[in-house]
């Protein structure tokens, strides 16, 4: 496996010096934040960016995320021409070394969470989703800011692209996503790029939006709509595991064994009787998620892509991007690294 770790650029508090002392880190995920969805990424800033990890001893050859526009979700008019642009951004991105590309086919919103600071016993602080936060919200009538939302939008284009996503529902969502495969995965073949789809964060509907990437059925539709080993998933073990109906350890095994997943983002929940749920520290006891299963089910069927600890916790006083701070990360890749050790160490 490539042990990664995700860096926000120039602009994170984290700075590349500290990422690369994480004993085993070898590739700093990253992308070119100040360019909009549906922009070309300049070449200039792939390669500041390749430089400056490089610089650090590190490799920049993965990317999260190059973000789909609304409009290619949606099928709207001009979905062709913005699927010409991601086709160049995975073009660009491949002459500079990356191996590896994540997007998602969320509509409207990435992650959704009703508190990125909620405090736990022992004074650290994490995101959670609790639903009693969730239920009276009706994002056609109220003013909904939920955290981590893309403040860009106003709320009137967000009422107007839920009221659109309503109408496309499920299936509409799935032939968007199929033409766009079917455009982006012969080019990222071309250029040696594997394309990694993140689930959808939690896996089912909010606020009547449709939400596809989201069980064992639907991953498996995903990957036959174009059966390529370029058309990949990020599996992302705290995205698909906030629902009980994901056995995530039985999940990793199948796709991994069919070399389909091409990055997993590891991260612990802890899943509450409403459906609610908790992001804790990564430790298998820390939450439901067996990890000690999960990177046995990838040791064993060779998985040799890259891995990331996903969302920590706020520890030791640390301030900075919720769910993105260097401390509980850090200690999240050095329990991954001890796993993968033990489990390769127990498989010879
Ligand atoms: C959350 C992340 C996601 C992920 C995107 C991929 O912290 O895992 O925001 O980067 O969904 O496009």
């Amino acid at each position: 496996m490539k042990m990664s770790f995700r860096w926000y650029g120039e602009s994170d508090p984290i700075s590349l010096q500290y990422i690369r002392q994480i004993p085993n880190m070898r590739s700093v995920v990253s992308a070119i934040y100040d360019v909009a969805p549906g922009q070309v990424w300049p070449e200039e800033s792939i390669a500041k960016m390749k430089s400056q990890v490089e610089e650090n001893g590190m490799l920049f050859d993965i990317v999260e995320s190059i973000p789909v526009h609304e409009n290619i979700k949606l099928g709207r008019d001009n979905a062709d021409e913005l699927i010409e642009v991601y086709c160049e951004n995975i073009r660009r991105c491949a002459k500079y070394g990356i191996k590896c590309i994540t997007y998602n086919f969320m509509p409207v919103f990435d992650w959704t969470r009703t508190q990125l600071d909620k405090q736990a016993e022992d004074g650290s602080t994490s995101l959670v989703m609790y639903w009693d936060q969730m239920k009276d919200l009706d994002p056609l009538k109220d003013d909904i800011h939920l955290p981590g939302w893309d403040a860009s939008y106003t709320q009137d284009q967000v009422r107007e692209l839920i009221s659109a996503y309503g109408q496309l529902g499920e299936e509409g969502l799935w032939k968007n996503l199929e033409k766009f495969l079917k455009k982006i995965i012969p080019v990222a073949e071309e250029c040696g790029v594997k394309m990694a789809i993140h689930p959808d964060d939690p896996p089912y509907p909010i606020f009547g939006i449709p939400r596809i990437i989201t069980n064992e059925a639907n991953l498996d539709r995903f990957l036959k709509l174009v059966d390529s080993g370029s058309n990949c998933l990020c599996l992302c073990t705290g995205s698909l595991g906030c629902a009980a109906f994901n056995d995530v350890p039985k999940m990793v095994r199948k796709y991994s064994a069919m070399g389909r997943i091409a990055f997993m983002h590891i991260r612990q929940v802890k899943l509450m009787e409403d459906g609610s749920f908790e992001e804790n520290g990564h430790l298998s006891g820390c939450g439901n998620l067996d990890m000690y299963e999960i990177v046995k089910a990838l040791v064993e069927t060779g998985f040799d892509g890259y891995v990331r600890p996903d969302h920590g916790r706020m520890i030791w006083g640390e301030t900075g991007k919720a769910g993105y701070g260097l401390y509980d990360r850090a200690l999240g890749a050095a329990y991954i690294n001890g796993l993968f050790e033990a489990c390769e160490k127990g498989k010879a």
